[in-house]
């Protein structure tokens, strides 16, 4: 009997339900009726999230990436519709993020005249260690269609995590095909080499001062539980890479801070003063190494062993002493293995490191709104396993500094951020984390600019009722969706850079607001103002009690808001260069 034939469109689909995506995001095109229609056929089982910018669509793949250690999933049609999302795809890239990016082609009888629409995408998403994607194809046989969705998963998990983007003509995707979908994919783990591991003991046991940096992508609950026990076995002191504050638990006595921007000065000083630096999973990029400064490159003054799970990475920056090839779901289940000898020399030193960071949380009172406050009221309030996402400004340094994260061994991934600094990514990470976990609360802390480059997001929120609670009986704001949204009339990081630059003269970084608070209540959302510290806690009392998503809109000075510390911070680097 001759196979069950359906259109590639179809195909599509049932091949992401085999590889286990439930939800995927985008906007829709005519160029991908065919899959729509597959959406349509499948939809007890998968649901199309219909977004109102693909640059928020994409973001939306990007933190379920993040959130769940498999691609998140977009969809976007021909040439408007990608060149939106690419700012998703770039941050994909950044943050070694599994993603796949389906983008819509015109039919193969019209390539090359430049039809309606119609990009090379091969050209545009060019792959390679600087590209935009980690690879990019066009799919022209409806036969191979599985075969190239199962390599588009294993690409975007296996080494470093990255995304994928597939081009899909238009005739391909009607065309029907009995093509069976291809199994789940699961990515090979590379673990370290024994005898690289006998070299980190000896580096271990010669070192008076070691420092370990912990980030990147391909952590697991599991793994994250190792790497705190390696760091127990040999009372290392841990700091987290730049926006990847979940690896560590920040509650830990042996975590001393993030290794980003604004990084207590302290801390800064601690790593540079080190004399073993271990890097665990972090890329070494220009925030984590403060412009390269902490860490020199290509030869830094302290020994560096650098573990990643990508070969092209090792030794691309920095010429570590000790290079692992390893992946971060297992690499640090190996090191915990590594036995340490009972008399450790540099226990006060992790001792310091972490009073160091306890000094660091404790700050002057800011009048008449102190940010401090803000987060570490957010923080007590809400539950433990709460999702904090934030895009680009300086507002996102308080959240850095003063928020603990949960080491991910015990709620998953609780920071969604890029370190691509993307502005605009907050609030789409926010929704896409209450959709996909509705039973988790979601902070979002957001700028004036950063919010207004994706705020139409709310709409999808509203619209997929997103963050509305995980219903009675769960605790405080459990399931609920909250942006803060900090208002000081500028693009405040710009504004900081031309008050160290050219003092005086600003040019080009003030904005007009809209009435924050209204326009979220225009799309459904509970809205609220604040503008000293006193009124926030009731503010947020009177949200938690609307049963809605809400926005609570910050008011804050402009010279406030353009940070001292972090100023300060990047005058230091400034300096240092
Ligand atoms: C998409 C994008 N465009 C431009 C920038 C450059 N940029 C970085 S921070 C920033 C200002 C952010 O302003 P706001 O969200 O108001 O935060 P604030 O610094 O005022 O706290 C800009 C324009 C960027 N990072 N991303
Ligand atoms: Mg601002």
């Amino acid at each position: 009997m001759p196979a069950a034939t359906r259109p590639a469109g179809h195909a599509l689909v049932e091949a992401l339900i085999e590889q286990g995506i439930s939800t995927c995001f985008g906007v829709p095109g005519e160029s991908y009726l065919a899959v729509l229609d597959g959406f349509h056929e499948h939809r007890e089982r998968i649901r199309f999230v219909a977004c109102r910018q693909e640059g928020g669509a994409a973001f939306m793949a990007e933190a379920q990436g993040k959130l769940s250690g498999r691609p998140g999933i977009c969809f976007a049609t021909r040439g408007p519709g990608a060149t939106n999302a690419s700012i998703g795809v770039h941050s994909a890239f950044q943050d070694s993020t599994p993603m796949i990016l389906f983008v819509g082609q015109v039919a193969s009888d019209q390539r090359d005249r430049e039809a309606f629409q119609e990009i090379d995408y091969r050209q545009m998403f060019s792959p390679g260690t600087l590209g935009l994607a980690k690879w990019v194809a066009e799919v022209q046989s409806a036969d191979r269609l599985p075969e190239y969705v199962a390599r588009a998963f294993r690409t975007a998990m296996q080494g470093r995590p990255g995304p994928v983007v597939l081009a899909l003509p238009e005739d391909m995707l009607t065309t029907r095909t009995a093509a069976p979908v291809l199994p789940r994919v699961e990515p090979v783990s590379a673990w370290p080499a024994p005898g690289a591991l006998r070299d980190l003991r000896s580096m271990l046991l010669a070192a008076e001062r070691p420092f370990v940096i912990a980030g990147g992508s391909g952590w697991t609950a599991e793994s994250a539980a190792a790497l705190q026990r390696f760091a127990e076995n040999w009372q290392l002191p841990v700091g987290c890479a730049f926006r990847f504050q979940d690896c560590f638990d920040n509650r830990h006595p042996l975590y001393a801070g993030d290794v980003g921007i604004g990084i207590n000065p302290r801390l800064a000083a601690r790593i540079r003063d080190a004399d073993l630096v271990i890097a665990l999973g972090a890329r070494l990029g220009e925030m984590t190494t403060g412009g390269y400064t902490l860490l020199e490159a290509p030869r830094p003054r302290q020994k560096l062993v650098h573990v990643h799970a990508g070969a092209e990475e090792l030794g691309r920056v920095y010429a570590a002493d000790l290079m692992m090839l390893a992946s971060m779901d297992v690499a640090a289940k190996a090191l915990e293995s590594i036995t340490a000898p009972p008399d450790l020399r540099w226990r006060a030193h992790a001792a310091a490191a972490r009073a160091d960071y306890e000094a660091n949380q404790v700050a002057p009172t800011v009048a008449p709104l102190d940010m401090a406050v803000v987060v570490k009221t957010l923080q007590a309030r809400l539950p433990e396993d709460t999702v904090w996402t934030n895009g680009a400004g300086n507002f996102s340094g308080w959240l850095h500094r003063y928020c603990r994260y949960p080491g991910l061994q015990h709620h998953g991934r609780t920071q969604l951020a890029c370190t691509s600094g993307a502005m605009g990514y907050g609030l789409p990470a926010a929704v896409a984390a209450s959709l996909l976990q509705p039973a988790r609360t979601v902070v979002n802390l957001a700028g004036d600019g950063d919010f207004l480059m994706t705020g139409q997001e709310l709409a999808t929120a509203t619209g997929y009722g997103a963050g509305r609670g995980s219903g009675p009986g769960a605790g405080p704001g459990a399931g609920r969706l909250l942006s803060v949204l900090v208002d000081n009339g500028t693009y405040g990081t710009i504004r900081m850079h031309q008050e160290c630059e050219y003092p005086g003269r600003v040019s080009g970084s003030d904005l007009f607001n809209p009435d924050f608070a209204a326009l979220a209540r225009a799309y459904g959302w509970h809205g609220d103002f604040v503008d000293r510290t006193e009124q926030f806690e009731p503010a947020l009392e009177r949200w938690l009690a609307s049963g809605k998503p809400g926005l609570l809109h910050l008011k804050l000075d402009a010279n406030v808001s353009t940070s001292r510390t972090t100023l300060e911070a990047i005058r230091r680097q400034a300096l240092q260069r």
